[in-house]
């Protein structure tokens, strides 16, 4: 998607220009993919605009730095505040909240550990990542060839930049066959996500999900999911799936910040079919709760 410009971009601490939220091109970030990043949304609520569980963000990017030894210059604390100025400073109701933290420039080479941590935040406007008809009709999934890097190599609990290579992979090369989004299987063979998304599958009335030793990031869609399905009085199972659970489920969708609550229409040519009565209740209830139209939720919502 081409990014709606707005006015200004949190960086380091201030309130910069759009146009003037630059790098220099020897940024550690740049040639390595040393940094990792958060995708957060606000949504419009009767008492102005909220953002969906930040503090939970916030503290996803702690840990993805944790796991790359990167030392965050700021607190959970400040990002959080500085989340809410950068929204309040261009007047937006519902964005997407992109922060991301990177080595710097001034080092090179891969000892990262004397560069400079960088910090920005960013707010856009963006619709429905796989588009409005994906939300309402679901969307034709294909398992991808690319495997989703193991958690020896590049661990997919940290959401980290260089990371993403692995997913843009298995996003082009389904895209380029036709079909609109990558489902990904771990080196073992077992499913873990989306290119983008967490994934479930139901039969019998029963909710699956993989587990994040199967290469699941720890979404906090998924999280929330969980939870409202729960309270739906369904039951969740996490537990490793195969390819063929895919194919035999009688509902199955992908749930991520961007994404949102996407049915899953077809994998690999099997048909799944139009969005099933389960998945539309969870869909219902989901983007009730992000607009503050759920009592029980409303602890989800971090206004500005
Ligand atoms: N798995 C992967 C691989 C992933 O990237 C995301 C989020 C999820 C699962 C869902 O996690 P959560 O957002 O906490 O529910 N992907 C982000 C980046 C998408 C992009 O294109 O950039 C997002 O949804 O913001």
């Amino acid at each position: 998607m081409t990014i709606p410009k707005v006015d200004k971009i949190w960086q380091n601490g201030k309130l910069v220009n759009w146009d003037e939220a630059q790098v220099h091109v020897l940024t550690h970030g740049l040639h390595y993919g040393s940094g990792v990043f958060e995708g957060i949304r606000a949504y419009e609520t009767t008492k102005g605009p909220a953002v969906f569980r930040l503090t939970d963000h916030i503290e996803r990017l702690a840990r993805s730095a944790k796991v790359y030894r990167m030392d965050l210059p700021y607190n959970t604390d400040e990002l959080v505040k500085a989340t809410k100025e950068v929204i309040k400073a261009n007047n937006i109701n519902s964005c997407y909240i992109r922060p991301i933290a990177f080595r710097g420039y001034g080092e090179m080479g891969l000892n990262p550990m004397a560069a400079n941590v960088d910090v920005v935040i960013a707010v856009w406007p963006w619709g429905a990542y796989l588009g409005e008809e994906g939300i309402k009709h679901g969307v034709r999934a294909k398992i991808s060839s690319y495997r989703r890097n193991d958690a020896n190599t590049i661990p997919p609990a940290a959401k980290a930049c260089g990371q993403y290579l692995n997913s843009i992979l298995a996003k082009i090369e389904v895209i380029s066959a036709g079909y609109d989004e990558a489902i990904l299987l771990n080196v073992h063979g077992d499913v873990a996500d989306g290119s983008g998304e967490n994934i479930f599958v139901i039969r019998n009335d029963v909710i699956y999900t993989p587990p994040t030793c199967s290469g699941a990031l720890e979404g906090i869609t998924r999280a929330s999911i969980m939870k409202i399905a729960e309270d739906l009085g369904y039951h969740v199972k996490v537990g490793k799936m195969v390819r063929s659970d895919l194919y035999l489920a009688d509902e199955a969708f992908f749930t991520g910040t961007a994404a949102e609550v996407v049915p899953i229409r077809e994998v690999d040519d099997r048909v799944i079919g139009e969005p099933g009565k389960v998945t539309k209740k969870i869909q219902e209830v989901f983007f009730k709760a992000v607009k503050g139209e759920e009592e029980k939720y409303l602890d989800w919502l971090e206004h500005v």
